[in-house]
């Protein structure tokens, strides 16, 4: 049976990395496939926004970077609500660079990233050094690593040959690579038959209820888009769960139950279908 058509739960067996394994077993125990980014710039509206949707997410994916006031006191209250509220946290680095740059940049500098984020990404751009790179860091700590296959962004040129090449990477970096930032499943890119190997997490940005867009290049399509028809496992919403309002937390909630429950149905909907 083709992977994402099984129970979320059920696929952690098939992951030898320990954070796919904590990943999917989150979203069954909590029956979330929602990630909410936050991209605020202030340290007290980031943490207060992540209290508020905690109880609903799987995973908190962060620009640490975005903070303008950042101290490792952040971390420590990251860390503790990601215990408290049961969600893994992904930090949205975006690696590029050489193996040697990417090591430094993900272990090391102010914001020491492979110390408190379960996951990270990186863009296949530079080749297979970029995950051995990171993987000399991440690995020992049980860390995973999503490789950028697609972007939601109009015009992205992350198509053709080049998510292919990114997907044959990945394969053959199994015991890091858990996964793909991608707009659906990528068993069949690449060139290879589906196996059950082949299982990789597909996380989704630009998902949305209301516009189809923001002006600025992003693309968004709804939960029922996303996992029913285009089979990825977790939905990434930012603005469309906090707007500008990022005080008003009762808001907030809603929206991130809103989130939820529509990614949720999605997904059995998904896996009824046989
Ligand atoms: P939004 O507010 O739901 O549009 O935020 C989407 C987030 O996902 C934001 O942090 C982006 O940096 C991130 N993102 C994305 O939107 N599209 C992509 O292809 C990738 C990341 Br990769």
């Amino acid at each position: 049976m083709r992977s994402h058509l099984k129970p979320y739960g059920s696929r952690a067996e098939n992951h030898r990395n320990p954070t796919a394994k904590l990943l999917l077993e989150t979203i069954e125990r909590k029956q979330s496939n929602l990630a909410v980014s936050v991209d605020v710039t202030k340290s007290c509206d980031f943490l207060s926004i992540i209290d508020a949707v905690g109880p609903f997410v799987c995973l908190v994916k962060t620009h640490i970077d975005i903070l303008e006031d950042f101290t490792q006191d952040v971390i420590f209250k990251l860390q503790k609500l990601s215990v408290e509220h049961d969600f893994v946290i992904f930090e949205d680095r975006k690696f590029a660079d050489i193996g040697n740059t990417v090591a430094l940049q993900y272990s090391s500098g102010i914001y020491r990233i492979a110390s408190w984020s379960h996951i990270t990404n990186a863009h296949p751009v530079p080749g297979p050094s970029i995950i051995s790179g990171l993987a000399s860091v991440g690995l020992p700590l049980g860390r995973g690593l999503l490789l950028l296959a697609e972007m939601s962004t109009e015009g992205a040129l992350t198509e053709g040959s080049y998510t292919e090449s990114a997907v044959r990477m990945a394969r053959r970096h199994r015991e890091f690579v858990i996964g793909f930032i991608a707009q659906r499943r990528m068993e069949n890119v690449g060139g290879s038959a589906e196996t059950e190997e082949d299982d990789f997490l597909i996380l989704s940005p630009g998902v949305g209820l209301g516009a189809r867009g923001d002006g600025m290049g992003q693309q968004y399509r709804t939960p029922r888009e996303v996992v029913l028809e285009s089979g990825c496992d977790v939905i990434i919403v930012g603005r469309g769960i906090y707007g500008k309002d990022l005080k008003d937390t009762e808001k907030i909630r809603t929206q991130a139950t809103r989130y939820k429950e529509a990614g949720w149905e999605a997904y059995q909907e998904r896996i009824s279908v046989k």
